[in-house]
């Protein structure tokens, strides 16, 4: 594995394996690397493309009230645990690099940015946009790889990949889970022991509500007060938002049908899980 740290020299390296024919997978990440980073990793391994992962803390997407200094940021650990992966390329940008002074750019993708978690993080997909933009025209990826635990992660880069014309597929892996539940998340870290022991309750509020709604259940209203109801009679967690909406517009729905995504927010103590299920109703 190589760890680059210029534009250049990526480029270099990048020109060489596409002499050589083979196909570029690209894995964008914010690193502290866990169970659902090195899933994504795998993939591009197991098409047989050059795997190529970035590990960048983007500034850009965290608010100043949020948790940019304290992101969990391990290098050896990441480093070895990719390498052991066999990535073919670290990339690990500077923020000069990434935002050199008189930085003037941004990627602003309109609508599906302004629910769920963008509702209440105004900037943050303007960030995450912004960035992976950047790292797509560095990288020249055939495929970028995004988890599906970032759903509206998803919907915002295939929108803008879509809409700005870059060549790159986009792949969804499905969210890689602890054996309780809890979608894996690098924010895990912060969890307390009893905080971590009670977040097991956001993964059970939605198999709960797909569960009612494979009994007939069809009112979003009633789903989402149930999923409430579940997570602050079984946790100190509080809700920041529980949705239904459609899986591929992210409108809010009412009356469940079609391809239904239930997504969510929930503060256990300091630290925001997010987590979502598909269903098809
Ligand atoms: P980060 O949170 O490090 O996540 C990197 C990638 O891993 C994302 O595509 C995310 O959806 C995926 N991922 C995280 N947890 C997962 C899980 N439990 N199962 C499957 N995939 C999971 O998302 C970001 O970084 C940043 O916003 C980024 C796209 C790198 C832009 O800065």
């Amino acid at each position: 594995m190589r760890i680059i740290k210029s534009v250049p020299q990526l480029r270099k390296a990048l020109a060489a394996f596409r002499r050589q024919g083979r196909r570029i997978g690209f894995v964008p990440t914010m690193g502290y690397f866990h169970a659902g980073h090195l899933q994504l990793m795998r993939q591009a391994k197991k098409a047989h493309e050059v795997c190529v992962v970035s590990l960048y803390v983007n500034p850009t997407q965290f608010a100043p009230t949020e948790d940019l200094a304290k992101y969990p940021r391990d290098f050896k650990r990441d480093s070895s645990m990719a390498r052991k992966e066999n990535v073919d390329i670290l990339f690990m940008p500077t923020d000069n690099d990434i935002y050199p002074k008189g930085y003037l750019t941004y990627v602003d993708v309109k609508s599906i940015t302004e629910g769920l978690c963008g509702h209440f993080r105004p900037r943050h997909f303007r960030g995450v946009a912004t960035v992976v933009a950047k790292l797509l025209n560095m990288v020249s990826p055939d495929v970028m790889y995004l988890g599906q635990k970032d759903a509206q992660q998803v919907a915002v880069l295939k929108a803008m990949v879509r809409d700005l014309n870059f060549a790159t597929t986009i792949k969804v892996v499905a969210t890689v889970r602890e054996p309780d539940g809890l979608a894996m998340s690098s924010r895990n870290s912060y969890l307390s022991p009893q905080e971590r022991h009670e977040a097991v309750v956001v993964y059970k509020a939605l198999i709960m509500a797909k569960q009612g709604i494979k009994q007939g259940e069809r009112s979003a209203k009633r789903l989402i007060a149930l999923m409430e109801k579940m997570i602050t009679q079984q946790s100190s967690g509080k809700v920041q938002y529980i949705a239904c909406v459609n899986a591929n517009t992210l409108e809010p729905v009412t009356k469940l049908s079609g391809e239904v995504l239930l997504a969510l927010a929930v503060y256990m103590g300091k630290t925001r899980l997010i987590d979502n299920l598909t269903v098809r109703v």
